[in-house]
Formats: C-alpha cells, structure tokens, sequence
C-alpha cells in the first residue's frame, strides 16, 4: 500500500507510511496510552450553576453546559494539579505494555498545558499551578526514561481565541496555531502530533479545509520530518497524515492503505468525571486491544486525570491487569508484535493474528467440555502442530476444506483471554 500526493506542490506526502523508517516503531506498538487532561479536568465533570442546579460533562463541559466564558476562566483560574506525578504515569503505561503516550496539550476549550508564549491562556499563566513546573517538559523527561515515545493532541477547534471563529481574522489564529505548535515541537520534541477539531463548524464561511490541512501538515513537517502525524490534520482523506483515527470503535473492515489507530475511552468520557463509573472490564480491554492488533491496528486507550492531575485508581488497576495478561506465558509477544493473519477469516469467538509461521488465537469464549474452536480458511496451509499459551492441556487441530476445527482438551488457561498457538506451513 502507498499513497499519492494529494497536489502537485506540497511537500507533505513525504513517504510511504506502511513502510518508511520514521514510522517503524508505530507500526510496531500496537498499545498506547491517550490523556484527556485540561482546564476542564478542574471541574471534575460538573458545574454548578448560580441558581444551583447543576449541569454534567467532562472535557466539553463549558460548552454543554453553555458556561460563561469569564466564569469559566475563573473556574480554571483555580485549578492546581499538582498531584500530576510524570514519573508514576509513563511507569504506568510501560507496565501496561503501552509504548507511547499522547497527551492533550490543547483541547477545543483553547487552553494550554504548557507555558506557551503566545497567550496567558494556560497552566503556567491562567491557574494556581506552581509557576516552575512544566508537566510537558515532565513527561518528557519521563517517557524517556521508560521508553516510551510521546505525542501531543492539538485541536485546530479552539472556543477561547475569537479569531479561530471569526472568517476575517482566521489567518491571524492560524499564525497562533502554527507558533504553538513550533513552541511544542521545539520545546518538547515530540514523536507524533495527533490534531482534532478539524471537523469544527463554527466558523461556516471558513472551515477547515482540505488546502489549510495540507498546509499545517506541511509546516509540521517542516518543524521535524520525523514526526507521525494523525489524518485529522486535513479532512480524514486516506492522504492526510499517516493516520487513520477510528474513534471508539474498532473498524471490522479498516480503510485500505492507511495505518489506523482506534481511540478509545476506559470509561464513558475522555475527560474526569467524577460520576462515571461505566469501566469497561479488564477483559473488554485486552479484547479490544488483542481484536485491535489481529487488524494490524493500534489501541489508543484513554485516562483522564482528576482536579489534582492523579490518574483514577480504577484506570490504573486496568492497565495494570493489561500489562499482567501481556506478560504472562508470551502472550503480549505473540499477539502484539502479530497483525491481521490474510490466510483465515476472523472468528466469532475471538480474534486470530498472525506472524511469520504462526497464527494466534486469541480466545474470548473457551467452548465447552469436549467443544470446539473452527476458523474459516481463506487459502492453502495446513496446521503442524498447535498449543494453548500458559497450558500443557492436548490440542487437536483438524483441516477439512476451509474448515480448520480445533479441540482443545481443557478449560481456558487465562480469565481475560486464553491464547492459542498454531504452527502453520503455507505452500512455497
Ligand atoms: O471532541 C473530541 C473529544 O472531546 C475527544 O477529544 C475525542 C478524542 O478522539 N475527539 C473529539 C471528537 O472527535
């Protein structure tokens, strides 16, 4: 798979992203971890109105709960995270199995997370944070300890600068933008730029368009050429950015020719919200991550720090029972380093990936004493040999035309998802 310059005269289709070097360790992380973190998170999902009633949300809060702008501004001008803990978030993820990190440093609501210049609209200027401290500039320092790469969430949707709404002076926010996001490429040297708000219908007579997106993308990658840049950069077309950003689903048919990143929510909002308790369960997780991977996808899964900027204890003990399921018995080996296995159909009963000579079989519901497992082959191979991960139980693995039964002889070897091993020899 590649892909054409969109129009003559950009410079930003520089390479083919399924095979360029600069792309090498995203293709190969298949896990990372999202933070929704901003001057929302200090309203912790609610606002209490003046007559006391009260209104719900997370990151979009100021909107949906039609805010004032100069109550929220006092609202943020509050906010004091300095629980944020850097080194306890990359060890996090690491211990997760993530290998990057992206964080919002600026979401629709237009704030900065990090001492920009070119507005007082942010956490150093515009709250009660200790004026030193530089979270960005911490997790930097922290993802290279750990390993992992970081990026940065930019919304081109932007509610506090009038002139990101406003035809006639776009180009001067745009001119903002651009110094934003040379401060933070610059400043912080980030691994990948992932961009939102670009779908924005604010600003009717001056939307964003497909030109202004391969612009940014161009200038970005003027910044630094190694960057990965995400498809919300311009208008989602198979040729903007090297991304594609299916968003709290996993696609059962990815778009072809471009590489593709599901976003998702750990609960049911990207923000903090104290009241949403709708964890999805470890088990869903390492589904959608092992269902993500056998699509030669990647996971981006998201936490969303409280007012004092800690990570929810139910977000971390996830992660933590993820990163256990990934290391134990090779099962993170096997199925992440896997992707979308060609030579069979995906099963209902779970998600098989492949690498080299192996298909893995990631179980979500073990059958029955005596049942069996079948998988629709799609062309010629046979199977050799084949064993569950984290079990000695006996496999039989049968091929009769397309169908390939397997038998396990015992129950499942892991709660969360058992996987299975098969050796395959393919024709020349
Ligand atoms: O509106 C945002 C939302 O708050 C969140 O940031 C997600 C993450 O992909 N993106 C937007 C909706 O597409």
């Amino acid at each position: 798979a590649g892909r054409v310059p969109a129009s003559p005269g950009t410079n930003y289709a520089i390479d083919d992203p399924f095979t360029a070097e600069r792309t090498q360790w995203w293709r190969d992380s298949r896990f990372g971890m999202f933070i929704h973190f901003g001057g929302y998170s200090q309203l912790e999902g609610e606002y209490r109105r003046p007559d006391g009633s009260t209104c719900q949300n997370a990151e979009w809060i100021q909107r949906e709960c039609a805010i004032p702008r100069a109550e929220y501004e006092d609202l943020v001008a509050r906010f004091d995270p300095a629980g944020f803990d850097a080194d306890a978030i990359a060890r996090t993820a690491a211990e997760a199995g993530q290998r990057y990190l992206v964080i919002t440093a600026k979401h629709h609501e237009g704030y900065a997370m990090w001492p920009t210049k070119v507005n007082r609209w942010n956490l150093r200027d515009h709250s009660a944070f200790d004026e030193n401290r530089d979270i960005l500039a911490e997790l930097k320092q922290a993802t290279d300890r750990y390993g992992i790469r970081l990026g940065f969430y930019y919304s081109i949707w932007d509610w506090h600068d009038p002139d990101a709404s406003n035809p006639d002076t776009f180009g001067r926010y745009q001119e903002r933008m651009r110094e934003q996001l040379r401060e933070l490429v610059s400043n912080y040297d980030p691994a990948l730029l992932w961009f939102d708000g670009e779908w924005s219908t604010d600003n009717p007579p001056n939307p964003w368009t497909a030109q202004d997106g391969e612009r940014l993308e161009s200038f970005v990658r003027g910044l630094d050429p190694e960057l990965i840049v995400n498809n919300r950069v311009g208008k989602r077309r198979v040729t903007d950015g090297d991304t594609g950003t299916p968003e709290q689903e996993i696609p059962g048919e990815p778009v072809a020719g471009q590489l593709w990143e599901t976003c998702m929510t750990i609960n049911g909002h990207w923000g903090y919200a104290k009241w949403d308790h709708d964890w999805k369960s470890s088990a869903d997780l390492v589904r959608n991550l092992t269902t993500t991977a056998g699509r030669s996808g990647n996971y981006l899964l998201n936490v969303g720090p409280d007012a004092r900027g800690r990570v929810p204890a139910e977000s971390v003990t996830r992660l933590r029972e993820m990163g256990e399921w990934l290391r134990s018995d090779g099962q993170g080996a096997a199925v992440l380093s896997a992707g979308a296995p060609g030579i069979v159909e995906q099963p209902g009963w779970g998600t098989v990936s492949r690498r080299d000579g192996k298909l893995y079989a990631s179980v979500y519901d073990w059958p029955g004493s005596g049942g069996s497992l079948t998988l629709q082959a799609k062309s010629a191979f046979d199977v050799t040999a084949a064993r569950v991960l984290g079990s000695d139980q006996r496999v039989d693995v049968e091929r009769t035309g397309d169908t390939v039964t397997i038998r396990p002889s015992g129950g499942p070897a892991n709660g969360l998802a058992t996987v299975i091993e098969l050796d395959v020899a393919t024709p020349g």
